[in-house]
């Protein structure tokens, strides 16, 4: 039987230590007075990443998107980028305030990565990264874009800002291509508040990035780069390094989520849902549902004002396609993006958190079955 709920239902909601947890977490903080610029919490959460992502090297930021634009400063990058349209705008601005060309690519049907078929069509000798994103977790295919940016000589930065602690043939998502930028925003899987990562197993390019995210700084009489203040600072860390000890309890929560969502969606007809692929370890860090309806009652702004009637709320990622968004509408030319524009137009991420009530996903679920 469906429940009215009357507290809002949010499309995710930020995971949090025992509060206790972490104020005796940040109580050494208070005694030293050591705020932020690289202090102790920030070293030993890069120390503990590096464990738990199994990568080489981590390097902390205040955000992802922060640790993006870097990145693609700190490699030197020239002329045009590629990358998807099917993304969160950060993606795309980081490549544009280096002052480089993004050149959107579509994205395939079956994970909404990037269309390893129509990629290399967009390489021209101006082309010098590609920077694909994992998105929702989803891996994209590293085995082709790595033959193909090895081919044409190109970087490879991939945008894991929803793929924290998703692992492919046993490896961790961080360990493809030249770097990957991962995002520790509140409403993601693994938070610091606001927070980011590159990582990468190049150590000159995390030297590189030591000192663009500390304004370029090498000592105190030497500042030899344009960087910026991007650094994360103690308290951030501090949440990092509490919410790491429960993160895998967490993806555990998460993937009960999933489940029943999976248990009670698959057979309406109309609904493509989120499926894992075998050689993956995911994270469900997102429950998209793609709304076809020329099969399902209602088209997904429908369904989207359906649930907000029931105070549940959705969210259209990612929608518009960044090459129709205001800022970039008809500034860059394009290849055919028509997948990206297809999904786009159908799909709803529905509320997807650790402590989200099974109770609450077999009510969004009837709801949906019902369609009214
Ligand atoms: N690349 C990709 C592919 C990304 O998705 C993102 C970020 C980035 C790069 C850049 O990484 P960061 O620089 O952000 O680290 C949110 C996030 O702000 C953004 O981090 C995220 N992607 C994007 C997909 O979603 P909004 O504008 O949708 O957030 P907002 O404020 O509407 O929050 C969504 C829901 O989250 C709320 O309804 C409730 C919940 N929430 C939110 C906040 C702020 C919480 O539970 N706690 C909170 O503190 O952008």
């Amino acid at each position: 039987m469906e429940r009215e709920w009357n507290q809002k239902i949010l499309v995710t909601r930020s995971s949090m230590p025992p509060f206790e947890e972490y104020v005796e977490a940040i109580r050494p903080i208070w005694e030293s007075a050591w705020l932020t610029n690289m202090g102790v919490n920030h070293k030993k959460l890069e120390e503990e990443l590096r464990d738990y992502l199994s990568v080489p090297e981590v390097s902390l930021f205040t955000n992802g998107h922060m640790a993006l634009e870097l990145c693609i400063q700190a490699m030197g990058l020239e002329g045009e980028v590629i990358t998807t349209p099917f993304t969160f705008v950060s993606t795309v601005h980081a490549i544009v305030r280096n002052n480089l060309t993004p050149v959107f690519c579509d994205i395939n049907e079956r994970d909404y990565t990037i269309d390893v078929d129509k990629l290399e069509d967009l390489i021209t000798d101006k082309t010098s990264a590609i920077v694909p994103v994992h998105v929702y977790g989803h891996i994209c295919d590293v085995e082709r874009i790595e033959e193909i940016a090895k081919k044409h000589k190109l970087k490879v930065i991939y945008d894991a800002a929803h793929a924290f602690g998703v692992r492919y043939k046993g490896m961790g998502v961080g360990s493809f291509g030249d770097a990957s930028m991962f995002s520790f925003h509140a409403t993601k899987v693994y938070n610091t508040i606001e927070g980011g990562a590159i990582a990468t197993d190049d150590k000159d390019l995390i030297k590189k990035l030591y000192s663009l995210k500390n304004f370029g700084i090498k000592s105190e009489v030497l500042i030899d780069d344009v960087g910026a203040n991007a650094k994360m600072n103690e308290f951030a860390a501090a949440m990092g390094l509490c919410n790491l000890l429960h993160v895998d309890d967490e993806i555990k929560k998460r993937e009960k989520v999933y489940k029943r969502y999976m248990e009670k969606l698959s057979d309406i007809d109309g609904l493509i849902l989120d499926r894992v692929n075998e050689d993956t370890k995911p994270n469900y860090a997102y429950f998209p549902v793609i709304f076809d309806e020329s099969r399902y009652k209602l088209n997904r702004d429908q369904v989207y004002e359906l649930l907000k009637t029931h105070n549940i709320f959705s969210r259209k990622y990612f929608y518009p396609l960044i090459n129709e968004t205001e800022c970039y509408k008809g500034r860059y030319e394009h290849g055919d993006t028509q997948v990206a524009k297809r999904i786009s137009e159908r799909v709803l991420t529905l509320p997807m958190y650790a402590g989200l009530d099974l109770e609450i996903v077999d009510n969004i679920c009837e709801i949906i079955r019902r369609g009214e």
